[in-house]
This record gives structure tokens, C-alpha cells and sequence, in this order.
């Protein structure tokens, strides 16, 4: 029964997945580092788990190369924080919800915010880094998400946080880096002030070796937890349908900031698991509030999983009271090895990160990574009746928001009024507008000006 339980939540999963992607205001796109030994698939959207990882044939993160030993099922980021009403959320990469409602974290539907890839030295104009960004490994992806898409809003019971996410990763195919994959966060409240904030990086491993069945790689899984690296590992177990696996995988937290916000001793770590019949952390507990108490900011560290019996787990640090525009970043080290022994060394070999100069020396923006004044593409679009414009406003804006038809004449004014920063959400009701092409203008006092084209299709 639980089997059949497990397998329709998939099946609703990759329901909602195939709709998402031909569907959504969100341009999807996923990557594959393959420079070192680490295989890894890069979403961004936020997972590790794009594609459905070994339904399509593709592994999520196979090591080493060619070998056929997958070690993710799925694994991504959470940002628990606490808004000025006092509500308790927690965006996360998948919605971890009974019906598996689509994601939280979404790119947005502009043709750019893709997964940019960067080789050492080169730089590249993305639109949201300040300046070029320049690349650091021997193959960076970029990407950035956040919690606010329309696609993300009609997520059931998903309250946003109003935050961006902008994701770098690093791969390296130098013998000492080549079993690691590095992942950057830089977190930006948009709309609040966020207390009590809470980073949280969940995995669910998936370790073994070219299993075929459904769920065959899980159950004999287990997790191990490393306190003075920071590091949780997924281990398989002997035998089993999907043989024994050479490697385990490690994840590593590094709170890159602590100095500035905090004091490092002052941060509250949690490692927990659970194994298969309880379901993976965040199916329960299930609502935002129990997640972010007893998942994220339970400062409960467990024992080391005994039974291989399956896992899930979170790791998760802080809290921290970041404002408007603040930049908090954090990092992952995705780890493996030849055997436990070696991953464990490898980890070992570049931990505590104050034994570099920087932590990782890589792109390191401070706080002047800021979000742009943008307007975005309305959707839906085309459209009968209704459609919603967005757009962010960077500082407090006088605002004009008008709509003109095809011949230029400006037909409707929808907002002329000094507006705070933040996102912003219009809803526009053309049903009394015939069909044709529409332009609406952005402007503020200021000086932005910006236009786009819109449809009416009756
Ligand atoms: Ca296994
Ligand atoms: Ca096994």
C-alpha cells in the first residue's frame, strides 16, 4: 500500500511536471555539469531534479562518470522566515504538499533567465549581476529564481516570501576538485523585512547502482551526519536490487556571512531524517509553520541512521533578520568519493572554508546585488478577458502604467500613483477591449521606460 501510495504522488508529480513545462510564464531550462567527475543536473528552478531524473534515462547526479550509479532522487533549497503580519513561511524548491502541486520556485518568463554557462575567465552580461560576471570554475552555471511566479502562486497553500534566489554552481576537472560540485545561494527579500530566517538544504538520496524498478534505489539507503564538517551523507546499502553503490554523497553547508550578521557560534544547526514510511521531510510535517519549528529551527542534531531502511534529510542553519535589498548567501558542497572514506576526506581536505582566503574565492557580490526595475511579459498571454501585468519597483516610484492599441492611442490608464518597492501585481479586465494586439508602458518619474505587446484573442 505504501508502495502504491509512493507511486501515485509520482504519477500526480510528473503530471503536474509535463504541464509546467509547456505551460507556465517561466522560461525552464536545466543543465548538466560534466567537466569533472561529478555528473549533476542544475535546475532553475532550484532542484537536482529536473528531468525525473532516471524516467528519462538521465541521472540526476551520477558518479563517476558512465558508471551508472545515480545518488539523487530529488534535493533543493528552503528559505523559512517569519513576515512583519507574523506568518510563518517557508518557500521551497518542489511543494512538498499531498498532491505535489508544482513548484515554488520558478525563473521568470524572460527569454534570458535560462541556465547561463560560464567557463574560467570568461565573462558573460547577465541581466541581474551587477557588472559582468566573470567565470570562476572550469564550468559555472548561473541561474535565478524566485518564490513569486504566477506559476508559483497557484501552488495550493504556497504563501510566498517574496524572495529571489540567484544560483551559481562550480565544477572543476581538476584532480583536486573533481569530485565536488559547489552551489552558491544569494537570497534577496523583495517585499518584507524577514525575521528569524532560516536556510535549509533537503535531499533526498536516491544511491545505488543502473536499478531499472521504480523505487528500487531508496529503501536501503541511510544518512550519516559529519558535525564538524557541516555534512550530511546518503549511503547505500549492500546488495539490494541496485547492488552497492562506490559512492556515498555528501551535502556541506557553508554559511558564508555569519561574521556580518551574526556570529558563527551563535548559529542553530539542525541535521534531521527520516526513512521511507514516514515520508520525506516536508510531507510531514506538512504545514509551513511545523516545517519551519521542527524541520528548520528545531536545533535538533540526530543520531546517525542505523537501519538501512531509506532516507531523507534536511540541514538547515541560522536564523537571520534580513532587510529589503540584504543579500544573504550561503553555500552547498555536493561531495562524493572512491567509498565512504574517501568521501569523508575529500571533505575533510577543503573544510573549515577560512583555510582558503576567500571561502571558495568565487563570485562574491555584497550587497550592491540588487534587483532591477523590470517589467514582465503579462500572462496569460494571449488572452480572452483577463491578464495580469507585473512588473518591481527598486525605490519608492511615481508610477504610470497605460494601455494603448495597435495605432498608438493610449486607451486606458490602469495605475497613476507614487507606489512602494517591491513586486507589483496588476490585473487588467479587457472584456470590453475587441481582439488585436495591445502595447502596455511602463514609466516612472525617474526616467524607466518600458513596453510590451500583448494579445486579445476572442
Ligand atoms: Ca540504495
Ligand atoms: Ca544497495
Amino acid at each position: 500500500m505504501l508502495v502504491l501510495r509512493i507511486i501515485l504522488i509520482w504519477f500526480i508529480g510528473l503530471i503536474t511536471f509535463t504541464n509546467f513545462l509547456v505551460a507556465q510564464d517561466s522560461v525552464f531550462d536545466y543543465k548538466r555539469h560534466d567537466v569533472g567527475k561529478v555528473r549533476l543536473l542544475i535546475s532553475n528552478v532550484g532542484t537536482l531534479s529536473p528531468t525525473g531524473g532516471y524516467y528519462s534515462g538521465r541521472f540526476n547526479c551520477e558518479y563517476p562518470p558512465n558508471s551508472g550509479e545515480e545518488h539523487i532522487a530529488q534535493a533543493g533549497l528552503w528559505v523559512g522566515g517569519i513576515t512583519p503580519d507574523n506568518d510563518t513561511l517557508v518557500s521551497v524548491t518542489t511543494s512538498w504538499n499531498p498532491f505535489m502541486s508544482g513548484f515554488e520556485f520558478y525563473a521568470s518568463g524572460e527569454p534570458w533567465d535560462t541556465v547561463w554557462v560560464v567557463s574560467h575567465g570568461n565573462t558573460a552580461n547577465i541581466p541581474y549581476w551587477p557588472d559582468y560576471y566573470v567565470g570562476f570554475s572550469d564550468q559555472d552555471f548561473v541561474c535565478r529564481y524566485s518564490d513569486y511566479n504566477e506559476a508559483a502562486l497557484i501552488v495550493p497553500d504556497h504563501k510566498p516570501l517574496y524572495i529571489d534566489v540567484i544560483q551559481t554552481s562550480y565544477a572543476w576537472s581538476s584532480s583536486l576538485l573533481e569530485d565536488v560540485i559547489v552551489l552558491s545561494f544569494y537570497v534577496i527579500p523583495t517585499r518584507w523585512d524577514l525575521k528569524g530566517v532560516y536556510f535549509t538544504y533537503w535531499v533526498v538520496p536516491r544511491v545505488g547502482i543502473n536499478c531499472s524498478a521504480f523505487d528500487c534505489y531508496v529503501p536501503d539507503d541511510r544518512a550519516l551526519f559529519y558535525g564538524d564538517l557541516n555534512m550530511a551523507v546518503g549511503l547505500d546499502g549492500p546488495g539490494g536490487t541496485d547492488g552497492q553503490a562506490i559512492s556515498p554523497i555528501g551535502f556541506q553547508i557553508f554559511p558564508d556571512q555569519a561574521d556580518e550578521y551574526l556570529a558563527a557560534d551563535s548559529i542553530n544547526w539542525t541535521f534531521k531524517y527520516g526513512n521511507n514510511r514516514n515520508g520525506p521531510p516536508g510531507i510531514v510535517p506538512y504545514s509551513d509553520s511545523e516545517k519551519y519549528r521542527e524541520l528548520m529551527a528545531g536545533g535538533e542534531i540526530m543520531d546517525n541512521q542505523v537501519n538501512y531502511e531509506g532516507s531523507h534529510f534536511v540541514l538547515s542553519f541560522g536564523p537571520y533578520d534580513l532587510k529589503v535589498g540584504d543579500t544573504l548567501s550561503f553555500r552547498i558542497a555536493v561531495v562524493l568519493g572512491e567509498g565512504l572514506a574517501d568521501l569523508v576526506s575529500n571533505a575533510r581536505s577543503f573544510y573549515p572554508p577560512d583555510v582558503y582566503p576567500e571561502p571558495w574565492g568565487g563570485p562574491y557580490p555584497d550587497d550592491t546585488l540588487h534587483i532591477r526595475l523590470q517589467l514582465f511579459q503579462n500572462f496569460p498571454n494571449p488572452f480572452r478577458f483577463t491578464t495580469v501585468i507585473r512588473y518591481m519597483l527598486i525605490d519608492p516610484e511615481y508610477v504610470f502604467l497605460d494601455i494603448f492599441d495597435i495605432s498608438g492611442r493610449k486607451i486606458n490608464t490602469l495605475v497613476n500613483a507614487k507606489q512602494n518597492p517591491g513586486p507589483h501585481v496588476i490585473f487588467v479586465d479587457a472584456s470590453d477591449y475587441t481582439s488585436g494586439v495591445y502595447f502596455y508602458r511602463l514609466r516612472t518619474r525617474s526616467g524607466f521606460r518600458e513596453t510590451k505587446k500583448m494579445l486579445i484573442l476572442k
